[in-house]
């Protein structure tokens, strides 16, 4: 097992490895900007060094300062956290060459995932329902127009390199694809310097659930049940839960072994996540994340297993230490991630939190690294915590939810609580019934019924 690891993330995830770390008997090194001096992860750490100025291209993205870190403070391995370098091949590649080992898959797998084309062929060939569309890149705009017209509108346009749903393009008839198609490209280009495309049947109402799996370095992979991220804005996911409110036990069972025999072919070392759009009873793989991801408490609360720690093992050369037979799905489990923003405009509202009060009780978990006093720099994601509640089934789950969040307090810079509780009130949410589109639709209608009003006053 490793004796020093280096953390190479900031705010609650870069706390949250640490706690790992200190009950496995691993020393921790936390590195951080300038702006980050007075983070919660630097005043628990065993060590901590300054790398960098507060933009992150200078700190959290610049390779050499992290790597010089790690050789000066004798760390043996480095845990990227989820942003930044958790899905840069290269640095996983250089962590390994520098003698220190990279907590997370193999280089080869975050290249082969990164290609939303290779990871879709991938995911095809080992088992999994993939959308139906163009087999590969389409380079050819002519190619491109028979292959939407035999497909049927409406069809999507994704960018190889894109993901995380930038570089899309709907395309509902005939007449606009060939427009669509350049935009596509010309946008792909602009903005991950790679033009490939790639086609799909669009979608019209699907949910966003994902799978999360986990292999190990003797063969084992086994999958953790899924979370339902529908709820979202923008692409940022604003609440997720499991089980979802859509899947019976037997799908569930056969769309996560269909994930874990891809992955156990593959040789996939560490945690994961596979993303399927699911509508009317169907799954479609979208994409592969290769990180630990920001949601991965729920599974946590409802498996009883940390997924930080089992990182870390299986890293280390150790075979997972679960057993995939006695893997309980125990309750229900929410989570509501606290962003410092307005709740109604979205605006950032970075600064001093003047009095701070995290939720507490039976099944409930704030993950955070703010305290009395910080000052929540305005250089970074607006995320400052996430609570995540248990209960016996998701009505317990929900009514805990709403009882933790009116406990929690956070006074001096704006919070998305209120919307929360809002969510937390709306008939679709209540009866599970919601989509990837529901929470913008929503928010769309409140707005409008908002300026009515002021206008009649
Ligand atoms: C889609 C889709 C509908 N049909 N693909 C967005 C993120 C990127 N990973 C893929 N995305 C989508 N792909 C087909 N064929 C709709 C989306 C999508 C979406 C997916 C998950 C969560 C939120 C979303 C919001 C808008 C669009």
């Amino acid at each position: 097992m490793f004796k020093k690891v280096l953390i190479a993330n900031r705010g609650e995830i870069a706390l949250r490895i640490h706690r790992a770390c200190k009950e496995m008997g691993i020393e921790t090194v936390v590195v951080h900007s300038t702006a980050d001096a007075n983070a919660m992860a630097v005043r628990l750490a065993d060590e901590s060094v300054c790398i960098g100025p507060p933009q992150s291209k200078d700190s959290y993205l610049n390779v050499h300062a992290i790597l010089s870190a790690a050789a000066l403070t004798g760390a043996d391995a480095i845990h990227p956290g989820y942003g930044f370098l958790s899905e840069n091949a290269q640095f996983a590649r250089m962590v390994e060459e520098h003698g220190f080992t990279f907590i997370g898959p193999k280089a080869e797998h975050i290249d082969l995932m990164g290609d939303k084309v290779s990871a879709k062929q991938t995911a095809q060939k080992l088992g999994l329902p993939v959308i139906p569309g163009s087999p590969g890149a389409v380079s050819n705009v002519d190619e491109g127009l028979e292959m939407a017209k035999e497909m049927g509108f409406p069809i999507l346009i994704k960018a190889a390199s894109g993901g995380g749903g930038r570089g899309m393009k709907v395309v509902r008839k005939a007449e606009e694809f060939v427009e669509q198609y350049k935009t596509a490209r010309t946008e792909a280009k602009a903005n991950f310097g790679d033009d490939t495309v790639y086609m799909e049947k669009y979608l019209e109402k699907p949910r966003h659930i994902e799978i999360q799996i986990f292999g190990d370095k003797h063969g084992n992979a086994i999958h953790l049940g899924e979370r339902d991220c529908s709820t979202q804005r923008r692409h940022q996911k604003v609440i997720e839960e499991a089980p979802s409110p859509v899947l019976s036990e037997e799908a569930r069972a056969e769309i996560g072994n269909r994930a874990a025999n891809m992955i156990r072919e593959m040789g996939y070392v560490g945690a994961g996540t596979i993303e399927f759009l699911w509508e009317d009873g169907e799954f479609f793989f979208m994409e592969m994340n290769t990180r630990i991801q920001v949601e991965h408490p729920v599974t946590e609360m409802l498996t009883g297993i940390d997924l930080i720690a089992e990182q870390i093992r299986v890293a280390a050369g150790e075979p997972l230490s679960i057993n995939k037979d006695v893997i309980r799905f125990r309750g229900h489990a929410m989570e509501v991630r606290i962003n410092a923003e307005d709740p109604e405009t979205f605006i950032p509202s970075p600064g001093e939190i003047r009095t701070f009060h995290a939720a507490g009780g039976l099944g409930v978990r704030f993950d955070s690294a703010v305290y009395n006093g910080y000052r929540i720099p305005p250089y970074y994601d607006s995320m400052i915590g996430k609570l995540i509640v248990h209960g016996r089934n998701r009505e317990e789950c929900m009514a805990r939810m709403r009882r933790a969040i009116q406990e929690t307090v956070v006074d001096g810079v704006k919070t998305t609580l209120p919307l929360h509780i809002w969510i937390l009130d709306q008939p679709e949410f209540i009866s599970g019934e919601y989509n990837i589109h529901w929470l913008e639709k929503k928010l769309e209608a409140k707005r409008d019924a908002q300026s009515e009003v002021k206008k009649a006053g």
